[in-house]
């Protein structure tokens, strides 16, 4: 196992994490599903079509007609202020061929395929991965009806160079799998949620956070200053363990392709109880619009 040195430009105590070539599903679960730790996986997608082949031209040239959804946001600042991002972002469809040409074609383009459940639109590519289900722990006594709805379907992200997801949090388990360019990514411990405004309900959902964790504005998030993120880079083939409750931020290093696999145990709905009734008992006291 290997460790690699993170540093965040604001903060003394530099951040490791993890990298561990091959796990077992069984180290996996217990030294960092269970505990609710970020890993570094290498290794378990050698044997992956998609690594090798995915790519925005694969995609142009094999699948230009197939339908995919994405996240418009135009803004005319410079910077990723996330209040911005959600109040102004839109979902649009388009095809994969239509989004491919615009996103070559624009320097400036903060449009993402993101969230798309690729694998309902083009089931044959199911054919490109193996299965990551081994390490999602699911007890094998779940009926399969169970056992099918504790994983969500997995989805598909494609993007330009730049591209920024805000910083937030998922209600599952998450193992985010970087198939084609490289990205950044910033991470926080739930323990650290008050440092990023939570709850900001204000920006529509208990798991979004308004700072800016790349160009922090510390007049406004003064608590920002004692964050100490971890900060990685995730190449292709590598796959990220972002435990439930965990902040990530990301942004791609150059034009990006990745999938990632949500589930659900018993471990991650216990950890999710404070934003669930947080949520709910804001949408109870909510002020009705005069
Ligand atoms: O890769 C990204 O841009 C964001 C990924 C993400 O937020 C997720 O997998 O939950």
């Amino acid at each position: 196992m290997q460790s690699t040195l993170c540093e965040h430009a604001s903060m003394s105590e530099p951040q490791l994490i993890d990298r561990v070539h091959q796990p077992t599903p069984r180290e996996f679960y217990h030294r960092y599903a269970r505990p609710n730790r970020p890993v570094v996986l290498t290794g378990i997608t050698d044997n992956w079509k998609a690594i090798r082949n995915w790519t925005p031209e694969y995609f142009r040239t094999y699948y230009p007609t197939a339908k995919v959804v994405y996240t418009a946001w135009k803004s005319k600042a410079p910077n990723n202020d996330p209040t911005e991002y959600y109040r102004n972002r839109r979902r649009r469809t388009t095809t994969l061929g239509a989004f491919i040409d615009a996103m070559n074609s624009s320097q400036t383009s903060r449009d993402y395929v993101s969230q798309y459940p690729i694998f309902s639109e083009l089931p044959q590519l199911k054919n490109d991965i193996d299965s990551l289900e081994p390490y999602m722990n699911i007890p094998q006594l779940y009926p399969a009806t169970m056992q099918s709805k504790v994983k969500k379907a997995a989805t598909f992200w494609l993007g330009p160079e730049g591209i920024v997801t805000p910083i937030h949090f998922d209600s599952a388990h998450n193992l985010l799998v970087q198939v084609h360019g490289r990205k950044k990514l910033l991470l926080l411990p739930p323990q650290q949620s008050s440092l990023l405004y939570y709850p900001s309900l204000h920006l529509g959902h208990v798991n979004y956070s308004p700072v800016d964790v790349e160009a922090p504005d510390f007049e406004r998030f003064p608590r920002f200053r004692k964050a100490t993120p971890l900060e990685l880079e995730l190449a292709p083939g590598e796959v990220l363990f972002i435990p439930v409750r965990w902040w990530h931020y990301a942004r791609a290093l150059e034009r990006t392709i990745s999938l990632n696999f949500w589930w659900y145990s018993i471990d991650s709905l216990r950890r999710m109880w404070h934003p669930y009734l947080t949520y709910k008992l804001s949408r109870l006291f909510r002020r009705s619009p005069v």
